[in-house]
């Protein structure tokens, strides 16, 4: 397989899809409003990750594009639950994308304890050989989400998927703490916002 040819084009659309998300972080930050957006990141899965979901998923390697949703990946990354979905609503109305699944993982948690606002959509990226229509998840995450997900990512690397359920029992535990946290945030999240932007104006 021409893996370099196969994931140019993926790798394209996390480039534009970092842009125009990064464009509207600015824009709130030049209409001095709170931006919804606190960071922007974006990957292409790693040919041997997406070689390890193929078989987990017993994916043929010809329909790799077509099944495996996630080669192209950017994370959004918010202050407030709010902020999640301010982002989810203002991707709904784009023309530049089609979203053809949504995962709220925010209302109903994965049983690891995982919180994250999952899109799927399709974007059509301009290749040497015309338009190529690709599949991209976007995940929008609050930054305690962000921290959970990004320790328990680790352990389960380091564990190889099975934690031993005495650190899981903790990841169970910081999970309910990381919720509390975003909960009592959104409590004062208007008096953070108007200091934030007493701090931008100066
Ligand atoms: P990586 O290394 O981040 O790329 P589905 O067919 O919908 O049931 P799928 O395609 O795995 O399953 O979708 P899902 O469950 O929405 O998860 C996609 C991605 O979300 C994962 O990609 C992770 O990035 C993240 N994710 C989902 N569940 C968890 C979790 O319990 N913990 C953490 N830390 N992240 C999670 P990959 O390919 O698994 O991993």
């Amino acid at each position: 397989m021409n893996w370099g040819a196969i994931l140019a084009p993926y790798a394209q659309v996390v480039e534009e899809l970092k842009v125009k998300l990064k464009g509207i972080r600015s824009q709130f930050e030049y209409d001095s409003r709170h931006s919804p957006i606190e960071f922007i990141v974006g990957r292409v899965k790693p040919i041997p990750s997406i070689l390890e979901k193929a078989e987990s998923k017993q994916i043929p390697l010809e329909n790799i594009e077509k099944h495996i949703q996630d080669i192209a990946g950017v994370r959004v990354v918010c202050q407030f639950v709010d902020d999640i979905y301010t982002i989810v609503d203002m991707l709904r109305t784009r023309k530049d994308l089609k979203i053809i699944e949504e995962k709220d993982y925010i209302a109903r948690k994965k049983e690891s304890g995982y919180r994250s606002y999952h899109m799927i959509i399709e974007y059509p990226v301009e290749t040497i050989a015309g338009i190529k229509i690709v599949l991209a998840e976007i995940q929008i995450r609050t930054l305690a989400m962000n921290f959970w997900a990004t320790n328990e990512h680790s352990l389960n690397y380091k564990y190889k998927g099975s934690i031993p359920t005495e650190i899981e029992k903790r990841l169970q535990r910081a999970a309910e703490a990381a919720f509390k946290l975003d909960e009592e945030m959104s409590k004062i999240m208007h008096e953070v916002q108007e200091a934030q932007r007493i701090f931008h104006r100066k």
